[in-house]
């Protein structure tokens, strides 16, 4: 009986080690395809939604061509050797970076980026950045603007919306490679509370790093 009992116990454990752990991969996000070609649209918010396990965390989201339908997604599929356009909902203040080599955009085509429409920039102010979208494998980085830290309707958790809350909405547009998994992550230290600001959500997929999967 004791054994029996013991080898249940422990298949039952293998099991949800198994069902829980190993087969859990993080949830992800797919670029659109339309007629004006591939676009992928992401968020940047101060704090996760309330109903989330780290809701006082940095994080990335993917959202809609609208800013709308929140999915708390860091993997984000696209297509290979294709041109994408990239919208990024930015709603968190400056957290400024050390090194001025991270406020310049590398690896976009041209160069260069948009916030809001305006004239392409090849770089921000280092004090303006919020966060940063790289990829290291491909050389691609770029300076996401924060919002100004003064602005009455700034979004504290997610979702926020472009209409209601302050924003700035930074754009470029990369080649993807082969197929393949990339690893992006943040670069700005902006994990309040963490040693240097890189601990918890920098250094944790689902919040300032995730992977492009390239089909
Ligand atoms: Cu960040």
């Amino acid at each position: 009986m004791g054994v029996a009992t013991a080898t249940a116990i422990v298949c039952a454990a293998i099991g949800l080690y198994i069902g829980l752990y190993l087969a859990n991969v993080p949830g992800s996000a797919a670029a659109v395809t339309s007629s004006q070609g591939t676009s992928l649209y992401l968020a940047t918010v101060p704090a996760a939604a309330l109903s989330d396990p780290h809701n006082t965390w940095v994080s990335y989201y993917a959202v809609n061509s609208s800013g709308g339908d929140w999915r708390h997604d860091t993997t984000y599929v696209l297509p290979a050797h294709t041109l994408v356009h990239v919208t990024i909902f930015q709603y968190d203040s400056p957290s400024g970076i050390r090194n001025q080599f991270l406020s310049q955009a590398q690896g976009t085509t041209g160069g260069t980026f948009q916030v809001n429409g305006a004239a392409p920039e090849q770089a921000i102010a280092s004090a303006n950045t919020s966060h940063i979208f790289a990829v290291p494998q491909l050389g691609l980085s770029v300076p996401l603007q924060g919002v100004s830290g003064t602005a009455k309707n700034a979004c504290a958790n997610a979702p926020c919306s472009p209409t209601a809350n302050a924003v700035e909405k930074v754009t470029f547009t990369f080649r993807t490679p082969g197929k393949g998994l990339y690893r992006w992550q943040c670069f700005v230290p902006c994990a309040a509370g963490y040693i240097d600001g890189f601990g918890g959500p920098m250094q944790t997929v689902g919040y300032m790093d995730g992977f492009l999967k390239v089909v």
